[in-house]
Formats: C-alpha cells, structure tokens, sequence
C-alpha cells in the first residue's frame, strides 16, 4: 500500500475530526519515528507530550506486555496485586495522600472538577448548586461537553450547546483579575495549565505560580494544577509546579503516565479533597487496573531514574540556544521551558506554518501549528545532543529556504 493508500482509507471509513500532516507513521524508538516507506523524521510533537520517555521505551514495553499476559483488568469490583503498590508509589513521589486513577486527561480533568465542587459543598459550606471554579482564557483541559463549556476557543465550543454552567474566565496571567474573583465566597476553584499548551507555549510570568498558591490559600480556594501537557519532566522539572516550589491542591497528569501506551491519567490531592468522594461515587472501568497500574509506575521510574527532565533542561537550553543563532525573520518569537518550546511565525501568509510545518516534514522532522501561526517544538525528553544540532540544522535550511 502507497501512503495514500492509507490516507484514503482513514478518509472514507474515519471521522473527520482532525486534519494530519499528510505522513504515515509505522513505526517509532527514542525521539525517532519512521513512515510507511521508511524515512525518519525527529518527533517534535511527541503525542502532545504523551511520548516523554520515547517512542516504545523497552522498560515500559516489557512492563505492559508482561502485565498484559498475566492480568489486565479485574475492575474496581475486585482489589487486585498492583494498584496499591503504585498508589503508595506515586502519592510518595509527588507528595499527596492518595490518588484517584482515571483514564484519559479529560476524564482526570472531570474529576478534579467534581473534587472541588464536592469539597466546596462540604468543607468550605458553599450553597448546593452554587459551586464556581475561575479557568483563564486561552485554555485546553479536553473535550467533553462539561469541558468545552468553559473554553474560549469557538472552535472547541461552537455547536455544542447547551453549556455546563459554575465556571468564570479571566485572562492568563493576570493575578488582579484572580484576586478579584477568588473574593467570591463560591469559588472553590482555580483550574489552569502551569503553561498553557494549545494556545501556543505560553509562560505566566515568573512568580505567577507562588503568587496563585498564596491567593488561593488566602481565599481558602482549591490551586487545581492541569500539569497533563507540563507535567512528567516536559518543562525541565517532575512537574511545572516544581520551578517555583508549589504544590497544588489537586494535580492532574495525563499523557506521559503512560510513555504513550495507552491512556492513564490520575488526580492527586490530600485526604480533606479526595475523602470527599465516597464509594460507589465516582470511577471507571478501566482506572486503576492492574495493567494501567504496572504501566504507570514503571513510566515514572523510567523519567526519574533516566533522569529526563535533567535531559529536558539542558537540550532545551541547547535548542532554545540554536534557535536564536538562526536570526530569520519569519520567527517572531521563541519561548518555552524545558523541551516545551514553541516558535511564533512572522509572515503575511496565514499559513505560512503549515507550509513550514510541511517543509519541516518533507526534510525529516515532524511538527504541527497551533493556533494558526505558533508551531510547538516538543520532542521526547530523551532526545540527545547530535539529534537536537541535527533539529536545528533542518529548522535553519527550511527557515531560510521558505517561500510561502
Ligand atoms: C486533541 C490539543 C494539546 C491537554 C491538557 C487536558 C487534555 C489535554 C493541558 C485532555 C490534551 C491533546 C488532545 C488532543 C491534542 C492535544 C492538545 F491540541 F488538543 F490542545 F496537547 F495541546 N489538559 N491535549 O493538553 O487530555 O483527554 O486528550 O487525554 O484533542 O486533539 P486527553
């Protein structure tokens, strides 16, 4: 079969609810992934960041195959002989008391919602129905109906009415404008991304992290960290939080959970949040098997013990370093932490990043825009020094090369 071959295929018998780059992958290991007729390209998008370990780690391979032929799922119906362990596992990692384990990020994001609305109406005393949670604008947590309701981006909420009320927007990055909603004795949530990711890679301003923990502490309202983009060593640090010493009171991971295997995503906070869900009020089928489990555990002991966020801080600075001696005009700006870096393109042609994007494929590198004219560059967080000159090398030749 011809590469179009499959791309007919997805397009008569799929959904067409997304718009790819038009290259078949068959194969990927390490910060490398290879088409249907054998050309390589540097993964610059790594599954949204679910590929932060690598394409097909053989540690966290060997542990879902090994899993998979013993024991992969029993339902929570039942207790089964690995998800303890990985429950005392993480909640030491990241410093909570438990865990709530879920399956996709917007499932995991679902849940932090309910924690905070159920803990608003038993710990802070708000009036039922009343519960409020401040996103900021330009977020990404998913894409269901509850979701969708408080994004700002028409192309996530158009036609999906009606929407979920409870929730108010302020703008990203805007501590007067947090300040005066958490005034309101309904709120009993704060939900946003450390970085917001989908909006193109951007950074509060130092600071702004302590600042939101105090504000929330202050206000006695929940700091709900969406760390499924930033989190598992993406920004240089185990999660985003970490740059500025915060933790929140509810995190949210995702993605990397499962060195891109399959969805697991989980919600940590301590027993005053999380003992406000009881049995029988909250779950999955799939959470917290003895599958996802095994997976999980040996996903984080593969990014601590490989050290990868070290690896995130110092090919970050190498790239960000290298992206600056290329001095083209069509970069606007350059930006990120770690090896969650975005460049914004200055051109007239509204998809001049498209085009750059196809460019960038065609001489062996893969990235997609975001928001029209930002193109995320977030490679596997193992992705080594010749292969980052080698990045950069195809971003100069395609840069200067780039009629629109
Ligand atoms: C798509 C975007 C990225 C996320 C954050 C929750 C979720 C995501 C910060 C939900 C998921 C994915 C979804 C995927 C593309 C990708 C994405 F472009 F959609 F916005 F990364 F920026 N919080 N992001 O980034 O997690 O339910 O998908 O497991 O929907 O196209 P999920």
């Amino acid at each position: 079969m011809s590469p179009q071959d499959y791309i007919s295929l997805e397009e008569r018998y799929g959904a067409h609810n997304y718009h790819p780059l038009p290259v078949v992958l068959s194969k990927g290991s390490g910060a490398v992934v290879w088409d249907v007729e054998g050309k390589s390209y540097f993964d610059f998008l790594s599954g949204y960041s679910a590929v932060n370990q690598g394409h097909c780690h053989p540690r966290i391979i060997k542990a879902l195959t090994d899993q998979a032929a013993i024991l992969s799922l029993t339902s929570r119906a039942f207790y089964n002989d690995k998800l303890g362990a990985f429950e005392q596992y993480i909640t030491a990692l990241l410093g909570y008391d438990k865990v709530l384990p879920m399956n996709s990020g917007a499932e995991a994001v679902e849940t932090a919602i309910k924690l905070a609305r159920r803990w608003g109406y038993e710990q802070k005393k708000v009036e039922p129905n009343k519960a409020k949670i401040i996103v900021c604008e330009g977020n990404f947590h998913g894409r269901t109906s509850t979701i969708i309701s408080f994004s700002s981006d028409p192309s996530s909420y158009h036609g999906f009415g009606p929407y979920m009320p409870g929730f108010e927007a302020i703008p990203y990055n805007d501590l007067p404008a947090l300040t005066e909603k958490l005034k309101d004795p309904h709120v009993v949530g704060f939900l946003f991304e450390p970085i917001q990711g989908e909006a193109g890679i951007i950074l509060p301003d130092d600071g702004y992290l302590k600042t939101v923990s105090d504000l929330c502490t202050t206000h006695r309202v929940l700091m709900m960290a969406d760390e499924i983009q930033s989190g598992l060593g993406r920004t240089g640090k185990l999660i985003c939080c970490d740059h500025e010493n915060v933790k929140p009171d509810i995190l949210i991971l995702g993605k990397a959970l499962s060195g891109g295997t399959f969805p697991i995503s989980t919600v940590l906070a301590n027993d005053e949040i999380m003992l406000c869900i009881r049995p029988g009020e909250h779950g999955s089928t799939f959470g917290g098997s003895p599958l996802a489990s095994v997976v999980a555990m040996e996903s984080l002991k593969v990014l601590v013990e490989e050290k990868m966020a070290e690896n995130a801080i110092e090919m970050g600075l190498l790239f960000r370093a290298g992206l600056q001696q290329i001095h083209s005009p069509l970069i606007r700006e350059i930006r990120g932490k770690g090896l969650m870096n975005a460049i914004e393109i200055d051109h007239p042609d509204p998809d001049a990043a498209w085009k750059i994007c196809e460019q960038f494929m065609a001489n062996g590198l893969l990235a997609k825009p975001t928001h029209g004219d930002k193109i995320r560059l977030t490679p596997p967080l193992v992705i080594n020094r010749e292969q980052i000159e080698a990045s950069i090398k195809i971003i100069h030749q395609v840069l200067n090369r780039f009629q629109a």
